[in-house]
């Protein structure tokens, strides 16, 4: 609806502006492209160059690996023109695929290979549970998996054919796309709108920004938490 409409393309805009501001940091050398050193260098302090067929005994280094190695993947395809450095809307693109329209593809893709582990193409409720089943906190916790059947069910599998398509999938992977919960964006507002126009300006959400990025309804909120997350963990 409008509401949620509209937060989705505050947090449009407020992302785009983000990862902008955040380009000259990247940036290094000014010239107006990140280059995948460059974006080492701010991300890790280092160049790293992992091997795509070697896989690392320690399960930590593995998993970094493995994200790494994602994140070239991401890189390459975000870049669409001669030059391999990314351009402020390539690099846009990068950070934000989920905003960006030829991203589409590898977005779905990257979620197949995440979850279809049959490889059928598409994402089963035993598929898309086992997910949270590996989730630490979600264990052998019935009324969570009840409920996330229910949303399979309801909000996800929109054919009821029982299974996901790319295009289903998309909807549980960007659940911006389709609209935010009317609920969660009233409550948002609520919280944020300080002047209390029932409207959130620029500012309002710059201010609220932590309460923003952690809100169930901006599933970009958590990518960017736990991008930062794991930035300061290294
Ligand atoms: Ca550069
Ligand atoms: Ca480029
Ligand atoms: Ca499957
Ligand atoms: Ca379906």
């Amino acid at each position: 609806d409008e509401l949620s409409s509209w937060i989705q393309q505050s947090f449009k805009h407020y992302v785009t502006q983000e990862a902008k501001q955040h380009f000259n940091d990247y940036d290094k050398d000014g010239d107006g492209l990140v280059s995948w050193k460059e974006y080492n260098m701010q991300m890790y302090d280092r160049v790293i160059d992992f091997d795509e067929n070697t896989v690392l005994e320690d399960q930590e280094e593995e998993s970094f690996r493995q994200l790494h190695l994602k994140e070239k993947k991401r890189f390459e395809k975000a870049n669409r023109d001669d030059v391999p450095d990314l351009n402020v809307d390539e690099f846009v693109a990068f950070e934000h695929p989920e905003e960006v329209e030829y991203m589409t593809d590898f977005v779905i893709q990257e979620a197949l290979e995440e979850h279809d582990k049959d490889g059928d193409g598409f994402v089963s409720l035993e598929e898309f549970l086992g997910d949270y089943r590996r989730d630490p906190t979600a264990r052998e916790d019935p009324e969570w998996i009840l409920v996330e059947k229910d949303r399979f069910v309801n909000d996800y599998d929109k054919d009821n054919d029982g299974k996901l398509d790319p295009q289903e999938l998309l909807s549980w992977i960007v659940p911006n796309n389709q609209g935010i919960a009317q609920e969660e964006a009233l409550h948002l507002i609520e919280e944020m709108d300080l002047n209390d126009d029932k409207k959130l300006s620029e500012a309002e959400i710059l201010k609220n920004q932590d309460l923003f990025l952690n809100s169930e309804a901006t599933d970009y909120g958590r990518q960017l938490h736990d991008e930062r997350f794991y930035h300061e963990e290294l």
